[in-house]
């Protein structure tokens, strides 16, 4: 056994215990540990665990690394896989010397990670406008609830555009890799959350959209969102904010208003099947009920769907509802009764019923269901669905969802529609009830070409009725994207008349964020600027606080 030196990953110190020196495994130089450990936290973490038990992507633990051996790991990074590896090496993201790196790396035990507690938290708590001081009233006389927020991932900005028209409106620097922004109860507060933990609050309301309050609650991180209840049990709104964290595995919640951290709730449990512990049970989507004062938070690892009281703070209610292994994203039903999450590796959509608080239903949609969100239809013929894209098969499945009035299609596969061409890839689908259709976009797909489409899918006939191709638009109207640029995360406007979606390259490179017409399915408008650079995900503030998709 050997002690190693704590390594410093993006705010997170590794390391810092002991980890076992196996006989025969390549020795990495403190050095050579820090840059491995940073590498696979920037790059690997998020799918295959901090503890390397598998979620998304399968466990890397070092006895099976062993077993594999460094040829086939430098292989498999380089090429990726149809499952939905990305192919680090071919997209040239990661070079010959970091993938070697990586492959020594796995074959040692992962350094542990640290824990954080209140204390900690509180030592990065920043309120630079407090409530008292903010505005009244909106201090500007722009559409603030048609402003979108887009996720400027690599440089750790993020920008608001006004969706009227069309410019930028703030540029706000929010920390590493934003991952999601939700919307406050109101509407008047962007939240962010970005891969570090850091929570940031936006306020819209000044005449120049800035962060009003920051926190750093986990060292790894990817969900929160805010009270969105007001009724007879109280007024929620704006009040409390929930972040959802990786590592360590806990959600913490926090003041609505200053991001003031005041719980943190571990989520290390027991798997609901096997009843194992699990450590590293992380917390994955968290969505926020309009009708209880309630979190639907999914624990990844366990397989458990927390249903969160926070009526009575510092006291809160846990329901642990026994769902599936490895949830990941997933949103409501148009009734908003019902949350559908996805099982990624069991290649099933679960849905809970929050109002009763049980298991609904487990779905088996196709490979690796990845809905964001989803999409929300009320169709002529089965009544309420909600559709997901998959990101191993190339279909949108679309299940039932109104067992009073729609029993004969309630938690069934009521339409699989198929994608043109090979293999999935599909990580996000959007729609909005004044639209007609559904957008599909295809980031993950290894085909050059496939990722730079979206699909329009027509809601009444459930038929893809029009294959885009966003680069080669783009190039007919002057715009020249960098080569591997990627087309991800479809977004409506309040009014559910235009798309905007996001080209994502590199940070070296500006991209743009191209505006289609919903109706004629045309590229309306190009938003450019040095500014654009790895835009990717794209949120309106009107369907964003009302939980409309
Ligand atoms: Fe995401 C949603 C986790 C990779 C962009 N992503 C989510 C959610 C989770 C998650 C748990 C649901 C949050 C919620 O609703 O509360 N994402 C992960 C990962 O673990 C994973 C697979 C690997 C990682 O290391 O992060 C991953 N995600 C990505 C990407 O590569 C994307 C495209 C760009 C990025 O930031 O890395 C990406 N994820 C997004 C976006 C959403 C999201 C834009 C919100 C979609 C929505 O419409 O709500």
């Amino acid at each position: 056994m050997k002690k190693v030196a704590p390594l410093l990953l993006s705010g997170l110190v590794v390391g810092a215990g002991v980890t076992k020196a196996a006989d025969g495994v390549p020795k990495l130089s403190p050095e050579e540990m820090k840059k491995a450990a940073q590498l696979y936290f920037d790059r690997c973490a998020g799918c295959h665990g901090m503890l390397r038990g598998g979620a998304t992507g399968p466990p890397l633990k070092p006895e099976i690394m062993r077993q594999r051996g460094t040829d086939y790991i430098k292989w498999i990074v380089y090429n990726g896989t149809p499952g939905g590896m990305p192919d680090w090496g071919k997209q040239g993201v990661l070079s010959k010397e970091e993938i070697d790196l990586i492959a020594k790396f796995l074959l040692h035990e992962p350094p542990p990670p640290p824990e954080m507690s209140l204390k900690d938290m509180l030592k990065t708590w920043h309120v630079y406008v407090p409530p008292e001081k903010r505005p009244k009233k909106p201090q500007h006389g722009r559409n603030w609830k048609n402003f979108m927020g887009v996720i400027l991932r690599d440089v750790g900005k993020v920008a608001i555009i006004d969706g009227d028209t069309k410019e930028l409106v703030s540029i706000v620097d929010t920390g590493f890799a934003v991952h999601i922004f939700r919307s406050s109860g109101t509407g008047r507060y962007f939240l962010t959350i970005g891969r570090d933990g850091k929570a940031t609050l936006i306020d819209l309301w000044m005449k120049k959209p800035d962060k009003v309050a920051e926190v750093k609650v986990c060292y790894d991180a990817r969900s929160i969102d805010t009270s969105k209840y007001r009724g007879k049990k109280g007024n929620f709104m704006d009040k409390l904010a929930i972040v959802g964290c990786y590592w360590p595995p806990s959600f913490v919640i926090l003041d609505g208003q200053t991001l003031k951290p005041l719980k943190i709730v571990s989520t290390s449990s027991y798997t609901y099947d096997t009843e194992e512990f699990v450590r590293e049970a992380r917390v994955a989507s968290i969505v926020a009920s309009h009708y209880d004062p309630a979190w639907v938070v999914s624990v990844k690892e366990t397989g458990h769907v927390w249903i969160v009281d926070y009526s009575k703070l510092p006291d809160v209610k846990v329901n642990m509802i026994e769902a599936e292994r490895f949830l990941h994203d997933g949103g409501w039903d148009l009734s908003k009764r019902y949350f559908l999450v996805a099982a990624n590796m069991r290649n099933k959509v679960v849905a809970v019923d929050v109002k009763k608080k049980k298991l609904v239903a487990k779905v088996e949609t196709g490979v690796k269901p990845h809905p964001g969100r989803g999409a929300n239809i009320n169709h002529p013929k089965y009544g309420p669905i909600w559709c997901t894209g998959h990101i191993g098969s190339n279909n949108v499945a679309c299940i039932g969802t109104d067992p009073k009035k729609h029993p004969k299609y309630a938690w069934k596969v009521v339409a699989n529609i198929e994608l043109p061409g090979p293999g999935g890839g599909t990580l996000f689908i959007k729609t909005h009830p004044k639209s007609k259709h559904i957008w599909v976009d295809r980031p993950l797909n290894p085909d050059n070409k496939l990722k730079q489409e979206v699909y329009v899918i027509d809601k009444k006939t459930l038929k893809v009725v029009k294959t885009i191709n966003v680069i080669e638009d783009l190039k007919k109207a002057g715009y020249e994207m960098p080569k591997g640029a990627r087309i991800v995360h479809p977004e409506f406007d309040m009014y559910g008349k235009e798309v905007w979606i996001s080209v994502w390259g590199k940070k070296d490179q500006p991209t743009v964020i191209a505006v289609y017409d919903d109706i004629t399915m045309k590229l309306k408008k190009v938003i450019t600027g040095d500014w654009v650079r790895t835009p990717t995900g794209i949120f309106n503030v009107y369907t964003t606080t009302r939980d409309i998709y």
